[in-house]
C-alpha cells in the first residue's frame, strides 16, 4: 500500500466522562505513531488537532432543546461536522484518513465523512456496542451512541448532522463485544448488524472472525471504515481506557486482526478510512495503551514482521 495517510486528531472528550482522553492524539503522536506508520510502507502527514469547544463556556440559559439525555450533544455536534469535513476532504485529495480520538463519538463524525461519496462498510473492534440512542442510553455519554447516531436511530437533534448516508447497518460488522447493554440486545437482534463476540473469537479464533467481518463489510460496499476502540483488547494489555471491561483480546490476537485486513493476496484498497479512539493517558500505564494503538495502526497498513 503506498498512499498517504493524513493524521487527523479530534481530541475530544465530550461523549466520555470527561478528562483524559483529550490527550489521546498527543499520546499516539508520543508513541512514535508517524515512524510506525512510515515502516508500513504509507507516508503519514499531519494535520494537527481540530480546535475543540469548551463547554465551560456555554451560555447556561442558553436553549438546550437537543441535548435530551445526551450530555454536551452540542459539542459533539459541533466537532463531528468539522471531523466528517476533514474525512471527506482527505478522500477527495485521494488520501487516507486516520482519525486519531478522542472519545469514540468522533466516529459519528468519520463515518459521515467517510460514506459521503461512497457506499460504506464498517468493522467495529470494541467490548462495547455503541448502539444506544439518547432514548436508551443509561450513561447519557455519546461515546455510547455513535452506530445508533450514524445509522440515524434515536433523536439526535433536528439537523441532519449525524447519519452516514451512505451506510447500511447490513454491512457492519463487530469483532469482540463483551459489553451489551438490555436495549442494546433488543436493538440488534432485531437488525442487520453483524454480531462477532468474544465466545466467537474463543470458538473459532480471531483471524477466522475477521475474515468474516471483511466479507461482511466489503459485500456491496466501495470501501470499509476500520474503528479500533482500544478497550476492545484486554485491560491488562491496554490499561488506558475509560470503560475497560476484563476479558477482551491479547496483544497477539489484536495483531493477527489487524494485520488481516491488509493480506497481501487481498485485492488492494479494501480500506478507506479508520479511527483510533478512547486511549486516556491519565488512567494509562508508561503510555502502553498510545505505543499499542500506534503498533496495532501500522499493523493495519500492512505493517509485517518479515
Ligand atoms: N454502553 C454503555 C453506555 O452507553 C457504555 C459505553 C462505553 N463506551 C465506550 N465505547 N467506551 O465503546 O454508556
Ligand atoms: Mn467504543
Ligand atoms: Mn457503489
Ligand atoms: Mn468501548
Amino acid at each position: 500500500m503506498d498512499r498517504t495517510v493524513r493524521i487527523i486528531g479530534a481530541p475530544m472528550d465530550y461523549g466520555a466522562n470527561r478528562r483524559g482522553v483529550d490527550m489521546g492524539p498527543s499520546a499516539i503522536r508520543y508513541a512514535d505513531l508517524a515512524d510506525r506508520l512510515a515502516e508500513a510502507d504509507v507516508e503519514p502527514v499531519d494535520d494537527g488537532d481540530l480546535t475543540m469547544p469548551r463547554a465551560e463556556e456555554r451560555d447556561p440559559d442558553a436553549d438546550q432543546p437537543t441535548d435530551g439525555n445526551a450530555k454536551f450533544l452540542r459539542e459533539v455536534e459541533d466537532v463531528c461536522r468539522r471531523v466528517s469535513d476533514r474525512v471527506a476532504a482527505t478522500l477527495a485529495d485521494g488520501e487516507f484518513p486516520l482519525v486519531l480520538g478522542g472519545d469514540h463519538s468522533v466516529a459519528i463524525g468519520s463515518l459521515a465523512g467517510s460514506a459521503r461519496e461512497a457506499d460504506l462498510g464498517a468493522i467495529w473492534f470494541d467490548a462495547h456496542a455503541d448502539i444506544n440512542t439518547p432514548e436508551t442510553s443509561p450513561s447519557g455519554n455519546v461515546h455510547g451512541m455513535p452506530l445508533a447516531a450514524a445509522l440515524g436511530h434515536g433523536s439526535f437533534g433536528e439537523t441532519e448532522w449525524a447519519p452516514a448516508p451512505r451506510l447500511q447497518a447490513s454491512s457492519i460488522a463487530y469483532v469482540g463485544l463483551r459489553s451489551i447493554d438490555d436495549r442494546e440486545r433488543e436493538l440488534l437482534r432485531e437488525s442487520e448488524l453483524t454480531v462477532f463476540t468474544m465466545s466467537d473469537i474463543d470458538q473459532r479464533g480471531v483471524s477466522s472472525v475477521v475474515e468474516d467481518a471483511l466479507a461482511v463489510a466489503t459485500d456491496g460496499t466501495d470501501g470499509v471504515h476500520v474503528s479500533l476502540d482500544l478497550d476492545w483488547l484486554d485491560p491488562k494489555t491496554a490499561p488506558g481506557v475509560g470503560t475497560p471491561v476484563r476479558g477482551g483480546v491479547t496483544y497477539r490476537e489484536a495483531h493477527a486482526a489487524l494485520e488481516a485486513l491488509s493480506r497481501r493476496d487481498r485485492a488492494d484498497d479494501v480500506l478507506r478510512s479508520m479511527d483510533v479512539v478512547e486511549v486516556n493517558p491519565i488512567l494509562d500505564e508508561g503510555n502502553e495503551t498510545a505505543t499499542l494503538a500506534a503498533e496495532l495502526t501500522a499493523s493495519t497498513f500492512g505493517k509485517r514482521i518479515f
